[in-house]
């Protein structure tokens, strides 16, 4: 009856409220989030935020972390197990600051973190660690991936056994730097180098990585994101275009590329047919969160799809984040019901 299917939508909203949308971790500070599931377990690999003495700038310089914890839950709403440090700069030979958005793949008995770091040079590259445990500790590769460059990498194992890395981030993600291929130093503002507006946005990045997981298998591709009707998503269109937190998950056959839109602070979505795009863009995921950036993963647990993201509830601060989930819904039409989070 009416009644009954009211009382039981009642008890999920019950039952949900008591972990979705809260944070997941409370005694460190955390962010930027890539969940996987594991041998049936969810794992999570989030950027660690800490205090720093460094001076904060455009190019987000106070995001100054130093390491990478591991979690993991068994289910939604079960508790949060804290794995302790899985990696530490001192032991990431080419890296000198800033650990920014990780994340991970399993392939075989291995598992891999793929993390940015800036090298000595103040260049960020992507470097890969390997383990043989999801939680790690994980073991980094002396030299960053060969030919990699700016931030955000975000790894994707297709139903057909092929993996492909995304990344790339503008502004203090340097990626408007490579647009020429070679690093342009033409001054130390994030916003040099940028198209102008009416010019297509910069793209993101994508190659498939080779068997060893370690290397890339192409060399890296642009990802077109074009509009409803057909046209390259242009540079001044700041409520569309990427900007950083790239992540690929397949859904009834449909890749789906979705990524933050920085300045207007969203995370916003994409398909196409193919795992090198274009892509279409389809709307908005979710909406402002507290804080500046915007950045989440998309997994699905059992039967139902979730979304990862952080905000910063817990400090106020941009850069002192606490990582969350909640509920992610796929319409009968492929579309994804809009998320408008916790602003109070
Ligand atoms: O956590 C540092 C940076 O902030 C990430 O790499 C970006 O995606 C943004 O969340």
């Amino acid at each position: 009856s009416q009644e009954d299917d009211q009382q039981e939508s009642d008890s999920i909203e019950t039952d949900t409220i008591s972990y979705l949308n809260q944070p997941l971790v409370e005694d460190l500070y955390s962010a930027d989030p890539s969940a996987h599931v594991f041998n049936g377990k969810i794992y999570i690999y989030p950027s660690h935020d800490v205090e720093s003495d460094t001076k904060e700038d455009d190019s987000g310089a106070q995001y100054d972390m130093k390491d990478y914890h591991v979690y993991s839950m068994s289910n939604p709403g079960s508790s949060v197990t804290d794995h302790g440090v899985a990696l530490d700069i001192e032991d990431v030979n080419w890296a000198k600051r800033q650990m920014w958005a990780p994340d991970a793949a399993q392939k075989d008995d291995k598992y891999f973190l793929y993390f940015p770091a800036k090298d000595e040079d103040d260049i960020f590259r992507l470097g890969v660690a390997v383990s043989e445990n999801p939680e790690g500790p994980f073991k980094a590769e002396p030299e960053p991936i060969s030919g990699s460059f700016s931030m955000d990498p975000a790894v994707f194992e297709d139903t057909d056994g092929k993996y492909y890395i995304y990344w790339g981030g503008i502004w203090g993600g340097q990626l408007q730097k490579w647009r020429t291929g070679e690093y342009l130093s033409t001054g130390d503002s994030p916003y040099d180098d940028e198209p102008l507006d009416e010019e297509p946005a910069i793209s993101p990045q994508v190659a498939i990585l080779k068997d060893n997981m370690l290397e890339f298998g192409e060399s890296p591709r642009n990802i077109l994101i074009l509009d409803e009707s057909g046209e390259p998503i242009k540079a001044g269109d700041h409520d569309k275009r990427f900007f950083e937190a790239s992540w690929v998950h397949k859904y009834n056959g449909t890749y789906y590329f979705s990524y933050s839109t920085g300045d207007t602070h969203k995370i916003v979505y994409a398909t196409g047919d193919n795992p090198y795009g274009p892509f279409t863009y389809r709307g908005v995921i979710l909406h402002p969160v507290q804080g500046w950036t915007n950045h989440h993963s998309i997994v699905k647990f059992e039967e139902e799809w979730y979304l990862f993201y952080h905000d910063t509830q817990m400090s106020g601060k941009n850069y002192l984040r606490n990582i969350k989930m909640t509920k992610l819904v796929h319409n009968p039409d492929g579309s994804i019901q809009e998320i408008k989070p916790y602003t109070l």
